[in-house]
């Protein structure tokens, strides 16, 4: 069964993705079933006592069909190379680029954040766009206020590191961290234009 969180991420890549893929497209998709025929104070006709499992039907159908809807998006989406899963998580590229400080904010009105890899499967599913663009992109890591020490941008330890020989080598200098195309990391000044790869 579809699982709210599941739902919401994926709507969310939806969304951050609709720009690019609705071009193109000679009609838009059509409309979802909706709830619209609930009325305004949230009682339902068919919550009569003895009707609930033909409620129940209904709603397990409606879940079918939303469950096929998104399927079939998801598969778009990977065929058209913009999606990877890695465990539970999506990741997702718009293909554009962007420094470091943009990249945060278009992945936040996305409903999602900046990807950074938590192991080496992780890696894996961003260095697939990296490849696939053959562009860097920047990671959801930053220098702490210890040079040379890196965190997770909430300020929590990394577990996983991938630097690449030599690296982090800006000593202060160098307070964003991009990926290259053979999945290592480097330090990196966060003025660059890098492809924009979130996470829901
Ligand atoms: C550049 C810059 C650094 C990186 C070195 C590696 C010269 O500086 O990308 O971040 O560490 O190259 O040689
Ligand atoms: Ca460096």
């Amino acid at each position: 069964m579809l699982s709210p969180q599941l739902f919401h991420k994926t709507l969310g890549v939806a969304l951050f993705l609709l720009p690019c893929c609705a071009q193109g497209k000679p009609a838009g998709i059509p409309s979802l079933p909706s709830f619209a025929h609930l009325p305004d104070d949230g009682t339902d006709e068919g919550f009569i006592p003895g009707f609930l499992p033909l409620v129940d039907n209904k709603m397990e159908d409606l879940i079918r069909q939303l469950e096929h809807r998104i399927s079939r998006l998801e598969g778009v989406l990977h065929l058209e190379k913009k999606i990877t899963a890695s465990g539970g998580k999506i990741f997702a590229t718009n293909g554009e680029k962007a420094n470091f400080h943009t990249t945060l904010k278009k992945c936040k009105e996305a409903g999602g954040s900046i990807a950074v890899p938590r192991n080496v499967d992780e890696n894996d599913a961003i260095l697939y766009f990296v490849k696939n663009f053959n562009t860097y992109a920047y990671l959801g890591i930053k220098e702490s206020l210890i040079p040379s020490k890196f965190q997770f941008l909430e300020g929590s330890q990394l577990s996983y590191t991938n630097w690449h020989l030599n690296e982090p080598s800006g000593r202060g200098e160098e307070e964003c961290v991009e990926m290259y195309t053979d999945g290592t990391w480097n330090d990196k000044q966060c003025n660059r234009n890098h492809l924009i790869v979130c996470q829901f």
